[in-house]
């Protein structure tokens, strides 16, 4: 005998191709570090027999500040004064940090504050990252774009776009004489910063999947926005239909179909959901899942159309947020992080794990 609600979620779960659930375990070289911030891991690419990846990392003096004690040394938040590093693996297991990839650039430029939140799109023989960039420390009501680097070999060296390529709305005005700002007009969902940028290349364009934190939106009711270029450097045109997401906090998206899959997470009613939409566009739920990895990049395959939906989505890594209310794999410490004093992020292997979820 069962209640209808068990006999649902029996049947939901265990017939359901797009249901995941995932393990974690440590990725020793990306591990924790007093003093050392890693996070934001861009999804990875297997070239010549090796693993790369690509994050946000920082050696900072102290634990971030906050907002108002920030200075030209000191950070206000994690990945502030950040640059996006890379490493390799031979086994996608164990991980060697190979130095910096796309560094800050100097006084005036902008991205002279930080780069961070890198994604990776391999096309055509050439290599792209795409991250977000900022010109000054992340007070509450400073914009963040996104940029694009390129290089012949995923070792570099990459030759950075003269501008970012997409921008916040300019809708949306704020009063930045109050403290904390206030917004006095609301904007667009992405009026205040683009962020979590994903390539996709499908239908002979450039999808560019991102992030939007609006004016007068609070910073949890984060939606996902797209733009689309003929050419991997732009320029980017905003979807029509942006916001296209209602749901999600960093962005992780695969082809598989025609169509994309993506892991929506930590944000808005539909958080905890794998999601799928044909036109890449229109996405629909496919399945509810726990505890997913937070921020994370997948092993990206080459899809057959026949592929399982979640093989964009088999492993990869994600980060440990350990100041952070969201890290509920933190909290459940299965890692035995017990040693950790100081909340230094790191970077943490995630793994689907193809049984159905266990039933008490
Ligand atoms: C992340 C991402 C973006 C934000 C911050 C760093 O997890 O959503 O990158 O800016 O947090």
């Amino acid at each position: 005998m069962q209640s209808a609600a068990m006999s649902r979620f029996q049947r939901r779960d265990q017939e359901n191709p797009w249901f995941a659930k995932f393990r974690c375990q440590l990725a020793p070289g990306l591990g924790y570090e007093r003093g050392i911030v890693r996070r934001d891991p861009s999804c990875i690419i297997h070239v010549d027999g090796l693993y790369y990846v690509w994050y946000t990392r920082a050696a900072h003096p102290c634990l971030p500040v906050g907002h108002e004690r920030a200075t030209d040394s000191l950070p206000a938040m994690p990945w502030d004064l950040s640059d996006v590093w890379y490493a390799t693996s031979a086994d996608g297991i164990s991980w060697v940090e190979q130095g910096p990839a796309v560094e800050r650039g100097p006084a005036d430029s902008y991205d002279e504050r930080s780069v961070f939140t890198p994604d990776v799109l391999a096309h055509d023989g050439r290599y792209y990252l795409v991250y977000q960039v900022t010109r000054s420390p992340t007070y509450r009501c400073t914009p963040e774009s996104i940029a694009i680097a390129w290089a012949d070999h995923p070792a570099g060296p990459w030759t950075k776009s003269p501008a970012p390529v997409v921008e916040p709305d300019p809708s949306g005005e704020v009063d930045i004489r109050a403290y904390p700002e206030q917004a006095t007009v609301k904007g667009s969902f992405d009026s205040l910063r683009v962020h979590d940028p994903a390539l996709l290349f499908r239908q002979n364009q450039f999808w560019l999947y991102f992030k939007g934190e609006g004016i007068g939106h609070s910073n949890m009711e984060s939606k996902w926005g797209l733009a689309t270029a003929d050419h991997p450097l732009g320029p980017y045109a905003k979807s029509p239909l942006n916001p296209i997401t209602n749901s999600g906090h960093e962005v992780m998206v695969w082809n598989y179909a025609g169509g994309v899959g993506a892991l929506i997470t930590r944000c808005g009613p539909e958080k905890n959901s794998i999601q799928f939409a044909a036109d890449g566009i229109n996405f629909e739920v496919k399945s509810t899942i726990i505890e997913p990895p937070q921020a994370a990049g997948a092993l990206r395959v080459d899809l057959a159309d026949d592929e399982h939906p979640l093989s964009g989505l088999s492993w990869g890594l994600s980060h440990v947020t350990t100041y952070s209310a969201h890290a509920t794999w933190q909290a459940r410490d299965p890692l035995g992080l017990q040693d950790i004093d100081e909340p230094w992020d790191f970077i943490v292997r995630w793994q689907r794990d193809d049984q159905p979820r266990g039933f008490v």
